[in-house]
């Protein structure tokens, strides 16, 4: 399934460097707690000097293009800061634009009756980060990706590859954590998913009906979900994990906005992992935003890298945005697709971004993959008699094989719910580092490659390691000292790292220093990533109080924080 976003802004935001934003994150994370507030903000002053940086001529660029569109055209517009995202929507308002603002990302999706009067207005509106088009994207899953079911290999073959039944029993059967399937819908009444689905939402009419007439949400979900020893098809490799199931499409093309909708939806429901097969070209800054939003949030996002390795190759998102580069920690995780011998998949689209990989593709031709759910209605792209696929009827529901790193990416969310219940204090990307660590390389000499990334998922490791990974911060030690001239002296102190007995030690302590000129709201890296103790001067600004933190972050990103109080000019 395509994502054909063609936006122009650069594939920025995989510079950022992870343990900023872990330390960042810890800060506010302690800020929400003291507040009691629930979602947490994307720090946009961070996010501004990050992944807009470097796109202004891209921005103008796109800008130009908005301008020259004289019909109704939908544009998905960024603020710099929060404070300024109702004055933007009020600006467009009066020009009779239609306006739906995303308060945790800072984002406002637009339709206007015209792009040129939006474009005037929104091009030297300082307030304005970036402007870009939302356009609908098309259908492009490949009839031919799906196989015939007369194999002689096992039908849950994929379930034995990723050593799901060792996960499980680590796990106790299944995980606490809540995996968002944002794509075409859902059977909710499919026998398969019976007591499995903890909400389902729609985001084209924000109503709670998810019929999923084309398969593919359907398919993705049974990977995750699908019962076990009810008698008919197959087993999810999650066992009794619950889905949050969102439609963000009724015909399999997306468009950003529906996927922005998606995630905003599936952070506030309080969804663990996102699980996002779509791929397509072209990098969304608001996309961009949303899934840096699930950073902060703890929520982990999972994408598939792409089908279209055959096609040119093209760099896909959302999975170049989530994956880290050449195997770095990244905010997700990027699936690529392998075939029973642990080969990738031919049409698995490989890059830099690729973070691992796990089953969803045939031996050879068309006549294999990975089986799964599929609705009681039809036609879905099953159907099709182009389609090389036969669809196997038990009981009234119906299952079939398929192929894509659209049914890689669900089999590693579901390993991520079971290695979070094994040990539920990890933070997002550290299961994410769990799953890329534990990874069993089938390709080449063992390192990171960008066809099967750390390699493919194995359940069975990664559960084992969650038992005995670092998940105690080192304790930040800082003073701060009040100088003449509007200063403040700040001496970092040594923090040896600490752990749980009968666990590694991740060592590595790495120390930063954050600072808010506005009182608390917005938190940048005055000193960053430093391997040994420092002292600095800081300098006061501004008119509102300077809050410093000091953080010391282990090498598996547990942050101490430690806070050296409020200082005003
Ligand atoms: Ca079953
Ligand atoms: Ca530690």
């Amino acid at each position: 399934m395509l994502l054909a976003v063609p936006f122009a802004a650069a594939p920025a935001t995989a510079s950022t460097e992870p343990l900023d934003r872990v330390a960042l994150r810890e800060v506010l994370r302690h800020q929400a707690a003291a507040a009691g507030t629930g979602v947490i903000r994307l720090p946009l002053e961070r996010s501004a000097a990050g992944a807009e940086r470097g796109s202004a001529a891209a921005a103008q660029g796109e800008l130009a293009r908005i301008s020259g569109v004289s019909r109704r055209t939908a544009v998905l517009v960024g603020v710099r800061r929060h404070s300024q995202l109702r004055g933007v929507a009020a600006t467009l308002r009066r020009l009779g634009v239609r306006t739906e603002s995303f308060a945790t990302i800072g984002v406002i999706a637009a339709s206007a009756p015209s792009g040129a009067a939006l474009a005037a207005a929104l091009r030297h509106d300082g307030r304005v980060a970036y402007a870009e088009r939302d356009r609908p994207l098309r259908i492009a899953a490949d009839p031919l990706d799906q196989i015939d079911p007369d194999t002689g290999i096992k039908f849950t073959w994929f379930y034995d590859d990723v050593r799901a039944a060792e996960a499980l029993l680590a796990a106790g059967g299944g995980s606490s954590r809540t995996v968002a399937v944002i794509d075409t819908g859902l059977d909710v009444n499919h026998p398969e998913f019976a007591g499995q689905v903890a909400r389902t939402f729609d985001t084209a009419t924000r109503g709670t009906s998810v019929t999923d007439t084309v398969g593919h949400g359907t398919f993705v979900s049974g990977l995750i979900a699908a019962l076990d020893g009810n008698g008919i098809g197959g087993k999810g490799v999650a066992g009794a994990t619950r889905l949050i199931a969102v439609r963000a499409s009724l015909d399999g093309g997306f468009t950003a906005s529906d996927l922005i909708r998606g995630i905003d939806f599936s952070i506030r429901a309080g969804a663990d992992v996102l699980n996002m097969s779509l791929a397509g070209e072209g990098f969304s800054s608001s996309a961009a935003r949303a899934l840096e939003t699930a950073f902060f949030n703890d929520v982990l996002p999972v994408a598939a890298s792409g089908n279209r390795a055959l096609d040119g190759n093209p760099v896909e998102f959302p999975a170049a945005v989530v994956g880290g580069s050449r195997g770095a920690q990244g905010i997700g995780l990027s699936v690529a697709a392998t075939k029973p011998n642990g080969g990738v998949a031919a049409f698995s689209t490989h890059n830099r971004f690729v973070s691992l990989a796990a089953p969803g593709a045939a031996s050879a031709g068309c006549e294999f993959g990975v089986l799964s759910t599929l609705p009681a209605n039809s036609p879905t792209e099953w159907d099709d008699p182009r389609s090389c696929s036969r669809v196997l009827s038990q009981a009234g529901a119906r299952f079939a094989y398929g192929e894509g790193t659209s049914f890689s990416a669900p089999i590693t969310s579901g390993v991520a719910a079971l290695v979070w219940q094994v040990e539920p204090r990890l933070a997002s990307e550290q299961v994410a580092g769990v799953l890329t660590r534990t990874a069993r390389q089938t390709l080449g000499s063992g390192a990171w490659n960008e066809f099967t990334g750390a390699g493919i998922v194995d359940g069975a490791a990664a559960t084992a390691l969650a038992r005995t990974f670092d998940v105690t911060d080192p304790r930040a030690r800082a003073r701060a000292r009040r100088r003449p001239g509007n200063r403040v002296r700040v001496a970092v102190s040594r923090s040896p790292d600490r752990t749980e007995p009968g666990r590694e030690l991740a060592g590595g302590v790495r120390y930063s220093l954050l600072v808010s000129r506005d009182g608390g709201n917005d938190f940048s890296a005055l000193v960053g990533r430093r391997p040994r103790p420092f002292s600095v001067t800081v300098r006061l600004r501004g008119r509102r109080a300077n809050v410093l933190v000091a953080t010391a972050c282990d090498r598996n990103g547990n942050c101490g924080v430690r806070r050296l109080g409020r200082f005003r000019r």
